[in-house]
């Protein structure tokens, strides 16, 4: 029987995850490896949408790649590889480009959100058809399942839809994805700005839990999470962000129901639950931590791990971009 696909990927945009990526999807990607044939992409041509610095970048790529290993992706048994090493990627992203709509794509939060972020001046072409690229990532590999965060859903259902409208346009073609969502961790908060979705590329670092920082930075950022003046700690989203927060990473890691969190620290200060959350992260945490910086002691091992999954890649993608060739009408070479 051979296995339903699966796809997903993370911009190489910093040095390290955050803990919004790692319980919002690399948790998942984990725990899906044995009923899935699995993709997991360091999307770089992503990452290039907004500016970036070309030494840095490809830094910051084998990092990402050492921490999907790190945080349990088996590139012996998953397809682990960089995006700009498979180049159908970029060649299916144009044929899709040609069906999306302009409107469509300019309904599109993300890219809202980060034109803002950057200004017109900033804003390329390539960071509005951002959605487009993502599509052909999932389609090329016929996924079923996509697992990621929250703000991810709008991507996957512009997928779906440009699956559907070329199937109908050109025939039985492309597998219609679901996102893979988890309730709850679907997302993660900045921890001193509790309303805003926690990001690994955020401008102020405060807030931000980084599977790579030290030990004690972790620590110290945990112990200086934004809470509320109550003292009670219960979980309410609207009234309590910044708990409610701190609850959802504590639960989401000690794979604990946040009602039984709530029950250990009634009747007991925010500083006891912090101190108690730090070290559920730091327990979790410093296992990857060093696996991934042992991982990047050998580039070379790990660039050859990648090139290999890479041809992997290559073979599946190939299939479908050439049906979708022959489908759109384009001369093939003899
Ligand atoms: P950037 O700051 O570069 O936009 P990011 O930290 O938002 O990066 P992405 O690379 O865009 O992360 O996303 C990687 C994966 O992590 C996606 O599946 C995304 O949904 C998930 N993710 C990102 N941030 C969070 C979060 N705060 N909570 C839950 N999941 C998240
Ligand atoms: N847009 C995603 C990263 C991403 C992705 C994908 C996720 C690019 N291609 C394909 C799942 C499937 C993000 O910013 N988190």
């Amino acid at each position: 029987m051979t296995k339903p696909r699966l796809f997903s990927g993370m911009q190489p945009s910093a040095d390290s995850l955050q803990i919004g990526n790692y319980i919002g999807a690399l948790m998942q990607w984990r725990g899906m490896q044995d009923d899935y044939d699995a993709f997991f992409t360091v999307v770089d041509l992503h990452a290039i949408t907004v500016p970036q610095d070309p030494a840095r970048l490809r830094e910051k790529t084998r990092r990402t790649a050492a921490q999907y290993i790190a945080a349990g992706v088996e590139p012996s048994r998953s397809t682990l590889y960089v995006q700009s090493q498979v180049p159908a990627h970029a060649e299916l992203a144009w044929i899709l480009s040609t069906i999306t709509g302009f409107g469509e794509a300019s309904r599109m939060t993300q890219f809202k959100d980060k034109s803002q972020r950057y200004g017109s001046d900033q804003t390329s072409v390539g960071l509005f058809t951002y959605p487009v690229l993502m599509a052909a990532d999932i389609l090329l590999f016929q996924a079923e399942a996509v697992p990621v965060g929250d703000d991810q859903k709008q991507h996957v259902e512009l997928t779906r839809n440009l699956a559907e409208r070329f199937n109908s346009r050109f025939g039985e073609t492309f597998t219609v994805p679901k996102p893979v969502i988890q309730g709850e961790t679907a997302r993660i908060y900045d921890l001193q700005e509790p309303t805003a979705k926690m990001s690994k590329s955020a401008d102020s670092q405060a807030g931000v839990l980084y599977l790579l920082d030290d030990i004690n930075v972790t620590a110290k950022k945990v112990m200086r999470a934004v809470t509320d003046s109550e003292g009670v700690v219960r979980y309410d989203r609207a009234e309590k962000p910044g708990v409610s927060n701190l609850l959802t990473i504590y639960a989401a890691l000690s794979g604990r129901e946040i009602s039984s969190i709530e029950d250990e620290y009634a009747g007991r200060g925010y500083g006891d639950f912090k101190k108690g959350l730090r070290d559920v992260i730091v327990a979790e945490f410093e296992p990857v931590r060093a696996r991934a910086l042992e991982l990047l002691e050998d580039t070379a091992e790990l660039d050859r791990v990648l090139s290999a999954n890479a041809d992997r890649a290559s073979e599946a993608a190939e299939e479908t971009l050439s049906a979708v060739y022959e489908r759109v009408g384009l001369l093939r070479r003899g």
